[in-house]
């Protein structure tokens, strides 16, 4: 069993990341990134910390718009406006979720799809799904950042998607299926989970569910990437049980330390990507 590290893996590609702003700032041009912050949810707050301290570490320019809960929807979109229009501002990213009174996809259409850094605006959904130049979610792009540097074949393989967000397992899908695997996607309503999950080499699962995906549930030699974070006895776990799924996986992403930072590290990725379109 090997591990695919994504805590180490993320440090090198921020090391990339700092080199290139390096250049971008010779040229003039420091990739910024804002991020709106709406509540007082602390795995919210701990993850725009997360994201703040990278561009910190890596010579991104970085600004937090922080909002009470009990902000206006037209509040924030004219705040949207604001950041769409600021020259030094490539990324703008909007930390999910937000408050129930707040029409969501209102909101993240609001994002001009050239700042989109999360890849969440359905014009660049849609040339994700086309297999076109575009910002990918972060998440997903780590799952497959993973993969590359492990070299892990996707052609042809049989990958099982466990959770079908729009934010996970959609875009996922759609990375996998333009790399040529055969993609399965399981949901709350799926009938058989094992059955899906039993017959793949690669399982991906993001779903909050502690031991979802248990030894008997996956062939020897299986690869296995686990996107869930969880909070048992005060202890961040996965969706899989690690002790025992470990043991037949060929590879396989711990928790922490797997994807998680891959989706940090991505996000900086994504940003110096935004600032490059000001050469263009
Ligand atoms: C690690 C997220 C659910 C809902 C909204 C490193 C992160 C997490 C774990 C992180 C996540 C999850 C983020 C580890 C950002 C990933 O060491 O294992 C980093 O900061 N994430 C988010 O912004 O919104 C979420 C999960």
């Amino acid at each position: 069993m090997k591990i695919l590290d994504g805590k180490k893996l993320s440090q090198k590609i921020k090391e990339e990341v700092k080199k290139e702003v390096e250049e971008l700032k010779k040229k003039g041009i420091t990739p910024g990134l804002a991020v709106i912050l709406v509540g007082n949810d602390p795995a919210s707050h701990t993850y725009v910390s997360m994201k703040n301290k990278a561009c910190k570490e890596t010579g991104i320019y970085s600004v937090v718009h922080e909002f009470p809960e009990s902000i206006s929807e037209k509040e924030l979109l004219s705040t949207i406006d604001m950041i769409n229009e600021n020259p030094n501002i490539h990324g703008l990213l909007i930390q999910l979720p937000l408050p129930k009174h707040i029409d969501t996809t209102k909101i993240l259409e609001r994002v001009s799809p050239n700042k989109d850094v999360d890849g969440f605006h359905p014009y660049n959904m849609g040339r994700l799904v086309e297999g076109l130049d575009t910002f990918a979610p972060c998440t997903p792009l780590g799952v497959m950042e993973l993969f590359k540097e492990y070299n892990i074949d996707l052609k042809g393989k049989d990958v099982c998607v466990v959770g079908a967000s729009n934010i996970v397992g959609k875009p996922m899908w759609a990375l996998l299926v333009n790399a040529w695997a055969t993609v399965d996607i399981c949901h709350i309503e799926t009938r058989d989970l094992a059955a899906h999950t039993k017959r793949a080499d690669i399982v991906i699962v993001g779903v909050g569910k502690p031991n979802l995906i248990t030894a008997d549930m996956v062939k020897d030699g299986v690869i296995v990437v686990d996107i869930g974070i969880n909070k048992v006895n005060g202890k961040i776990v996965g969706d899989v049980d690690f002790e025992n799924v470990s043991k037949k996986a060929s590879y396989i992403t711990p928790v922490p330390g797997g994807v998680g930072p891959m989706t940090i590290a991505m996000l900086l990725k994504n940003t110096i990507k935004a600032a490059k379109k000001m050469l263009k």
